[in-house]
């Protein structure tokens, strides 16, 4: 048997299901199945898109994580919106610095089968005193601040495709509110889905951040389990003092433990996930010729 997965766009990749589906149920807000495969280990699909795999995970996890929280100067408090499996929280805590992660997803029962059936991807997270995982919705927590409300110093939106469901995590009201919460030289990171097969949304992504922060760059890595080649990933940045290309000298200590657990970022992979297509720097940064 063979998994088709239901992406949007006029191409799909399918899967071989070993045995049979593992799981599969419907929750309020979408349709979550779990199959293994040879090559990936135990896939999570959620409405037909693969999300994430034991095999494969680490590839999207690092990438997410990593370039924000490397250059970010201040990194005591992150919020995660989306990721409820857990594997961009787990790459999170392993910052010695960071005190507190609040982590917002919106479905439990996604959150639930993780931890039932692919632990493995959050790894520690689901047991460090330092993530305080809430259900709901990630736009209300936004506009409902606790009375104890602090702010962030990085945000990292782990959702679905900038398509459908997803969308309303791409506007620009939702942007000005997470601008809003985050701290002086705060960064907020964001997967922007496939720049070839999602071009259009992705290049929207881009033009919005770049309205509302004080400035963005896109950066791009493949993804085994995403269809189309390269996957898209959006940091947006709050103040001057930020580059992407930054280290500051009091991390580099963290930042030598941090690259032993690593098994695709480092450096030169950094350095490079910032360089620019030519169509992409053509239709978003002329100005750089
Ligand atoms: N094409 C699917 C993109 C999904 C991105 N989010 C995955 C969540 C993994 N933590």
């Amino acid at each position: 048997m063979w998994y088709n997965e239901k992406a949007f766009t006029s191409s799909r990749y399918s899967l071989h299901v070993m045995d049979k589906v593992i799981r599969k149920e419907k929750s309020k807000y979408q349709t979550i199945e779990l199959f293994d495969n040879e090559l990936f280990g135990k896939v999570l699909a959620l409405d037909g898109i693969y999300q994430t795999s034991i095999k494969d995970e680490f590839y999207y996890h690092e990438m997410i994580v990593h370039p924000a929280l490397k250059v970010s100067h201040t990194r005591e408090r992150v919020l995660i919106i989306g990721g409820g499996d857990l594997g961009t929280a787990r790459r999170v805590l392993q910052y010695p610095e960071v005190e507190h992660v609040d982590l917002v997803e919106i479905d439990e029962n996604v959150v639930d089968i993780c931890e039932k059936v692919m632990p493995e991807i959050g790894g520690s997270a689901w047991d460090d005193e330092r993530l305080y995982v809430k259900i709901m919705d990630g736009v209300e927590f936004l506009k409902d601040p606790s009375p104890q409300f602090l702010k962030y110093n990085v945000i990292i939106v782990d959702g679905s495709d900038p398509v459908g469901p997803a969308e309303v995590l791409v506007t620009e009201e939702f942007y000005r509110d997470c601008y809003n919460i985050l701290e002086k030289d705060g960064i907020l990171i964001t997967q922007s889905g496939s720049p070839f097969s999602m071009k259009e949304s992705f290049y929207k992504n881009v033009k919005t951040l770049q309205k509302v922060f004080d400035d963005a760059y896109p950066y791009f890595s493949p993804v085994p389990l995403y269809t189309n080649g390269n996957w898209s990933y959006i940091m947006a940045i709050k103040g001057m003092d930020l580059h992407p290309l930054g280290l500051r000298r009091q991390h580099i200590k963290t930042w030598e433990k941090i690259k032993e657990k690593c098994k695709y970022y480092n450096e030169q992979i950094h350095t490079a996930s910032f360089t620019l297509p030519e169509d992409i720097k053509r239709d978003l940064f002329p100005e750089f010729g």
